[in-house]
């Protein structure tokens, strides 16, 4: 299960991206302080794919979200920093809803960023340097078995001396994967906007702005109060809610795909009569390994996989119908699943 954890500078909105995220889900409490909870992704996909199977259950995928104490200062301290460790990616909130629209938005949200940044960086350069120390001296004994590792760190530790984002390689994120540095963790950030600037035009420019000054970076603005809000609404208030605020649909789901799709992770559904059921996996995944996700005798008995691109089947009504029109196929172990496969393992056992 993803674990996403939610960072930002002291009242910018992360309890409230929290209680939007968690939807009236229940939570525990962590022994960091942090709120835990667990809470479904909602997919559209699912129910129509239960009017085709009619399931006696439909299970959503899950996450896992954490939102830290109260802070009083922008830095993160040792304990907050290795409970972060332990997440997979996190949202950073940016508080724009605050400010006085005197002052120039643009410089507030490059201080906003940096210092986020800069703190991640903070984080891990101890442990880059004194683990480059560390190798360095074995390998001039001759033990010259970290190398790439070695290398990747000197990487990391000029970018993270200059407060940047290290950008490396996969192969290269693999090689220090152990470390679990916050500053390569996949972040996106949100812009949290007051609730009367939902319209304004001047956040088209902004974003474009930020887009153009930081290309990498994955980011959206939406106003977290609203979304909050939202949430409280019963499911029959929300069309009106959203209208009302000229808003297409709740920004808390195009948060999750965000976060899915920089973490390198999409869905897979199965069906039938018993369950209708999204998975969600890494990109690259073989539909062997997606049979492991479902249970791990079925990656260890894999024979086959039927694959349909779920949205013909919806479109068409049926497997059948989905098949007889040459949207079906069977794959072999090797085969990659693609964002969206409706997918059935044949098994010996
Ligand atoms: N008007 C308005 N108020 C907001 C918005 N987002 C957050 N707030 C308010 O700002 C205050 C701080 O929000 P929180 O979500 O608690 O911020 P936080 O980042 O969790 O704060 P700490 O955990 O103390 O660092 C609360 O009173 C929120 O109701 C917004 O979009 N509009
Ligand atoms: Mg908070």
């Amino acid at each position: 299960m993803l674990k996403i954890g939610i960072i930002g500078l002291p009242a910018s909105g992360k309890t409230t991206l929290y209680q939007t995220l968690k939807n009236n889900n229940p939570d525990t409490h962590g022994k960091n302080g942090e709120s835990i909870t667990t809470t479904p992704i909602e997919d559209a996909k699912l129910g129509e794919l239960a009017k085709i199977y009619n399931p006696k259950k439909i299970t959503k995928t899950k996450i896992e979200l954490s939102d830290g104490p109260p802070s009083s200062s922008s830095s993160i301290n040792t304990r907050e920093a290795t409970r972060l460790r332990n997440l997979n990616c996190f949202f950073a909130v940016l508080d724009l809803f605050s400010i006085d629209k005197k002052t120039n938005i643009m410089k507030n949200l490059h201080q906003d960023i940096n210092a986020i940044i800069e703190e991640l960086c903070l984080q891990d350069l101890p442990i880059v340097e004194s683990s480059i120390e560390k190798i360095s001296k074995e390998s001039k004994k001759g033990i010259n078995a970290r190398f790439q590792e070695l290398e990747t760190l000197k990487k990391i530790n000029k970018e993270l001396n200059l407060s940047k984002l290290p950008e490396i390689s996969e192969t290269e994120k693999n090689f220090v994967k152990g470390y679990q540095f916050l500053s390569l963790k996949p972040i996106h950030f949100i812009v949290n906007i007051h609730e009367d600037d939902i319209s304004s035009d001047e956040f088209i420019q902004i974003d474009a702005g930020v887009r153009e000054k930081w290309p990498y970076l994955s980011f959206e603005h939406a106003c977290l109060e609203l979304e909050k809000d939202l949430q409280d609404l019963e499911e029959g208030e929300r069309g009106i809610f959203l209208e009302e605020y000229n808003l297409n649909q709740p920004a808390s789901e195009t948060f999750l795909k965000k976060i899915f799709m920089i973490t390198g992770r999409h869905f897979f559904y199965t069906g039938g009569p018993t369950e209708v059921r999204a998975w969600d996996i890494p990109v690259n995944s073989t539909i062997q390994e997606a049979a492991g996700a479902i249970h791990r005798d079925l990656e260890k008995n894999f024979i086959k996989g039927d694959v349909w691109p779920s949205d013909k089947v919806i479109e068409l009504g049926s497997e059948s119908n989905a098949k007889k029109e040459g949207f079906w196929s069977l794959q072999g172990k090797d085969y990659i699943v693609k964002n969206g496969d409706l997918v059935l393992i044949r098994h010996s056992g």
